[in-house]
């Protein structure tokens, strides 16, 4: 730890000789260096120039303090060898990038965000007998600009990181909520397992308190904190309650200092009142607290498209959530349904849950109409339900619709079970928008929309993408229309799992 701070302050100490007398320095974090070789030197004097007009610092000198190297028409493999070859310590945490972010930044007048089309990569990592440990400067602090499969291979960090999300989200915390999110979302990223905390060093999004934590689980294999939080009968209780269809934190507060610790206990509580919701929640308690599998997420689906194929044979039914990500057990399972025909989605939707209704399918159903109103659009606040035609479910799961039958507790042989599900029907001009959000995760959907507004000066969400700039609404058919928009890399759905 003192190691890091040392090299932390190192890095923030005033402004050095090289750049001294050259202006106002507005960007403190970087310091550039543009390689001469190619460029030539009377084009990198003007760069520099430039540059140090636009307040960023330049070097004149390679260094350690150096943070982003730019080269221009430099071949790779000459470039990382040079810079191997320079004696620098501190090489694999420098930004080696090519002169199209150096140009882009001077456009905007302010250091633009790191793409991977900016970097020159050392191509030595990625033949076979090179280091598993690619630069760590290649991550970004957005989430969608970081490819994230659900192969997890810091999961004795996340799961920590975890259980501090939980339980400031419990305590209505947002704050330190978002930051654990965001650390955990970060190590989820890596291809290669953190061994050291140095090996952190230049990954974003982890502040003194994630390092502190990854330290003591690198050291005792557990970290002190969260081990006060997981004895913690306060959050013990909470998450219990929580776990509920239908309650949320606020409720669970309530019971809580009412002094009730076991389900037992609210259920037999005189003055409690449960709601539609709550009940149908504890009814099917065991069931809906059991994971669902890829294959019972595919019986529904099938379920589900027998019954809007009785309807219209041009309807449109996707899996979307965490199933369309890869991911192999969700705790419900996510539809999207829309047709063609604009404003008959949402006669759609309400005839299938008619269908089931009468197939004796629905255990529970909470529909709840249209409120889309596109001049209500864009919405400012990221975690808003959005406005479309939806429902939010509790279906009776035939064993003999499953391959291998449903997923059951042992000794239980009444060879069906109660999932939740949610289906929701956008009209067919906002599907893309639609199925960008549904698919998830949410960190992936919070980072998108944090890097359109702060990177891009635009508004995403569930229903659309507004450009602040040019004062209007960017049209979308698809997914990778949007990414565009966003001047994004695409990201399949498998590399979404933030
Ligand atoms: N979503 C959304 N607006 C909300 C809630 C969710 O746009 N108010 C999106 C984000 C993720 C997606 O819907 C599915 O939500 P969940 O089912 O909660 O997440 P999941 O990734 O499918 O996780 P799980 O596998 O546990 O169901
Ligand atoms: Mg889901």
């Amino acid at each position: 730890k003192s190691l890091m701070i040392a090299v932390v302050k190192k890095r923030l100490k005033p402004v050095g000789d090289d750049v001294q007398g050259h202006g106002e320095v507005k960007f403190q974090d970087i310091r550039l260096y543009l390689v001469e070789r190619k460029m030539g030197r009377s084009r990198r004097t003007f760069l520099t120039q430039l540059a140090r007009s636009k307040g960023f610092a330049v070097e004149d000198n390679l260094s350690d303090g150096v943070t982003h190297v730019v080269s221009e028409e430099n071949q790779a493999t000459w470039l990382w060898t040079w810079l191997k070859e320079s004696g620098l310590r501190d090489l694999p945490r420098m930004q080696v990038l090519d002169i199209s972010w150096f140009t882009e930044s001077m456009r905007e007048g302010r250091p633009v965000a790191l793409e991977t089309r900016h970097y020159i990569q050392d191509v030595s990592l990625i033949l076979p007998e090179a280091s598993p440990t690619p630069p760590v400067a290649a991550v970004s602090q957005y989430a969608c600009q970081r490819q994230t499969t659900t192969e997890n291979h810091n999961k004795k960090f996340t799961d920590a990181f975890d259980v501090l999300v939980e339980n400031y989200e419990l305590n209505d915390n947002d704050g330190p909520s978002v930051a654990f999110r965001r650390a955990a979302s970060v190590l989820k990223s890596l291809s290669w397992t953190v061994r050291s905390l140095e090996a952190t060093n230049g990954l974003p999004c982890l502040g003194d308190h994630s390092k502190t934590i990854i330290e003591e689980i690198l050291q005792y294999g557990c970290s002190s904190d969260v081990e006060k939080i997981l004895r913690d009968e306060r959050y013990q209780t909470l998450k219990l309650f929580a776990s509920v269809f239908g309650v949320g934190p606020k409720t669970a507060e309530k019971w809580y200092r009412k002094g009730l610790r076991s389900f037992d206990e609210v259920l037999a509580e005189p003055g409690i009142q449960l709601n539609r919701m709550q009940e149908a929640g504890f009814l099917h308690y065991g069931d809906i607290s059991r994971a669902v599998s890829k294959a019972e997420a595919q019986a529904l689906g099938s379920i589900i498209d027998e019954a809007v194929q009785r309807i219209t044979p041009h309807a449109v039914l996707v899996l979307t959530g965490g199933f369309r990500r890869g991911k192999e057990f969700g705790h419900d399972v996510d539809f999207l349904l829309t047709t063609p025909e604009p404003g008959k989605e949402e006669d759609l939707l309400l005839t299938v849950i008619k269908i089931f209704r009468k197939q004796g399918l629905l255990l529970y159903c909470d529909y709840q109409a249209s409120t889309f109103d596109m001049s209500k659009f864009p919405c400012l606040k990221f975690e808003a339900m959005d406005h479309f035609p939806k429902c939010f479910l509790i279906l009776r799961l035939e064993g003999s619709r499953v391959e291998g039958g449903v997923q059951q507790e042992e000794g239980d042989d009444r060879g069906w079970r109660a999932v939740r599900v949610d289906i929701v029907s956008p009209p067919i001009d906002r599907y893309a928008f639609a199925l960008l959000g549904w698919t998830g995760s949410r960190q992936f959907e919070r980072d998108l929309r944090r890097f359109a507004r702060w990177e891009r000066k635009m508004l995403l969400d569930n229903h659309g993408l507004y450009d602040k700039t040019k004062n209007k609404f960017l049209a979308a058919k698809t997914e990778k229309d949007i990414f565009a928009h966003l001047g994004l890399e695409y990201m399949e759905p498998w590399q979404r799992n933030a």
